[in-house]
């Protein structure tokens, strides 16, 4: 609660005001570009504000939000540096609490993007009342600090719903790629992301259909707002096209309720709180 978190400020956050609804310090359209790789320690610099774990929470009002950024990735280091130099400015200037999580999946089998979302909510959620989740691929970065990392009630939404590499615009009108964002409920009403999905591509397809079944609609922000670059890389090695795609996603229907957050399972090895983000790192198994 409110007043949990306050107490656990110390006293002087009693007088908190509520941060107002719209951030006075958006910027709107950015410039994002990949040059030379910032390095962990000159991001720590430029943030300093940031705590262990990659936490941050305004210091001047009481955030109306409280957002876990969780990012699935291996084998993705100049990518992760380059989102975290971005993304921490970026959100602090949107006035929200919130937390970074990487989801490092342990070993060299078969890459699975949905299973290691699943891990990080959950993981996420032990360690504080998130009331946002974003599902984040390491290497798309916001272009515009009016794409709120804040939830919508109306239903999951789609943030990067305006990428460079499909020209700005949705690839296909159900995609739901990249970048998202639900709320807990949300996300359990659904049951989570599918577990089952080893490789390359179909999970994001399975996700959208999940939302539908779940009497649930996707929501985006406008198309100016919701741009995103890439930073542009090849296909990596263990994340292969996953030839079963299709023969899964004709079972969506079928599956949801019995893949997902009710059926999860993983070995932590470890949960690290790292200067710039809490690095959690699971072996999630083998494609069968
Ligand atoms: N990811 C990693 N490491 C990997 C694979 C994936 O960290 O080895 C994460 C990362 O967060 C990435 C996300 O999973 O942003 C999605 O994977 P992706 O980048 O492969 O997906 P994307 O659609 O890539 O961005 C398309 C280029 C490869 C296409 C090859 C298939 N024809």
């Amino acid at each position: 609660s409110h007043l949990a978190s306050q107490h656990a400020r110390g006293a002087s956050a009693e007088s908190l005001p509520y941060c107002s609804e719209r951030s006075p310090h958006l910027i709107g359209p950015l410039t994002v570009t990949f040059n030379k790789v910032p390095t962990l320690k000159q991001i720590k610099e430029k943030n300093p504000v940031v705590t262990k774990g990659g936490r941050y929470r305004p210091l001047s009002c009481e955030p109306r939000h409280r957002t876990a950024v969780i990012i699935p990735h291996r084998n993705r280091e100049a990518h992760l540096q380059y989102l975290l130099y971005y993304l921490h400015p970026f959100l602090q200037r949107q006035q929200i609490q919130y937390g970074i999580y990487i989801v490092h999946q342990a070993g060299n089998t078969t890459f699975n993007r949905a299973k290691l979302l699943n891990v990080g909510v959950k993981e996420a959620l032990k360690d504080e009342d998130w009331d946002c989740l974003f599902l984040h691929d390491v290497d798309l970065i916001p272009e515009n600090d009016h794409n709120l990392y804040v939830c919508d009630s109306w239903g999951p939404k789609h943030a990067s719903i305006a990428m460079n590499k499909f020209g700005y615009s949705l690839p296909y009108p159900q995609y739901f790629g990249g970048v998202s964002a639900l709320t807990p409920e949300q996300y359990m009403k659904m049951n989570g992301f599918p577990n089952e999905y080893w490789g390359w591509g179909g999970e994001d397809d399975d996700i959208a259909t999940r939302v539908r079944l779940a009497g649930m609609k996707i929501t985006r922000p406008s198309m100016s707002v919701g741009h995103y670059k890439m930073v542009k890389h090849k296909g990596d090695k263990g994340n292969e096209e996953n030839p079963h795609r299709f023969d899964l996603l004709i079972r969506t229907q079928r599956m949801w309720t019995q893949d997902g957050m009710n059926s999860l399972t993983y070995t932590l090895i470890s949960k690290e709180l790292r200067a710039l983000y809490t690095n959690i790192t699971a072996d999630i198994g083998l494609d069968p």
